[in-house]
């Protein structure tokens, strides 16, 4: 079986120096551009936010960063703002090869609704086109890597377990958050949800 390699959000942003920086986050760079050998697709994800988007504390008055909200679709957290439309922190790691993706999905483009996973919005019903994209392609095997471990790869991976694909994290090409034990929780969820960590 083809096996597809799903590389989450490796934008400046997410790498010390950026504005939602996770700690070692450009430590997977040249990992994961040596693993590329080692597969037969790559998809790259972009975290794509508007200036004016929920997620972001700054638009809430007198909310802190990385505190909870409710929004209509459930409980939100509030980032710093990050990965802004055409910024360069929204710009892939520049060591990241991306010459061997086939396509990128963009996400969270949608100003009042967050998306961590790579194929619904954090609502729950808007798709992102990533299942269906990779269903008509009959790209089944999945093995996401990126970041962060326990948000965007971790929401992506469970919601492609759910829809029927086989898939794995590899965890050492991943580097987490880990918010309030955000990386314990998301780890009991993926193998509940049948994600192989490896
Ligand atoms: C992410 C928080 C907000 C991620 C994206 O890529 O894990 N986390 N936006
Ligand atoms: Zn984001």
């Amino acid at each position: 079986m083809a096996r597809t390699l799903i590389v989450v959000d490796l934008q400046v942003d997410f790498c010390p120096g950026g504005k939602l920086a996770v700690a070692g986050g450009d430590e997977i760079v040249a990992p994961i551009n040596e693993m590329m050998a080692d597969f037969d697709h790559v998809v790259l994800t972009q975290d794509w936010h508007p200036a004016e988007h929920s997620s972001f504390a700054e638009n809430h008055p007198g909310a802190t960063p990385f505190s909870l909200t409710q929004m209509p679709y459930g409980p939100q957290v509030l980032w710093p703002a990050h990965c802004v439309i055409g910024s360069p922190g929204a710009q892939f790691h520049p060591e990241l090869d991306t010459t061997r993706a086939e396509t990128v999905i963009r996400k969270g483009f949608r100003p009042h609704i967050d998306s961590y996973s790579a194929f619904y919005e954090n609502d729950y019903v808007t798709p992102t086109g990533l299942s269906g994209y990779l269903r008509d392609r009959y790209l089944e095997d999945l093995y996401f890597v990126g970041l962060a471990h326990d948000f965007c790869v971790a929401w992506s991976a469970m919601d492609a377990a759910r829809h029927g694909f086989r898939v794995s994290v590899i965890e050492d090409a991943t580097r987490a958050i880990d918010l309030n034990g955000s990386l314990q929780t998301a780890r009991d969820s993926m193998r509940e949800a049948g994600v192989s960590l490896i």
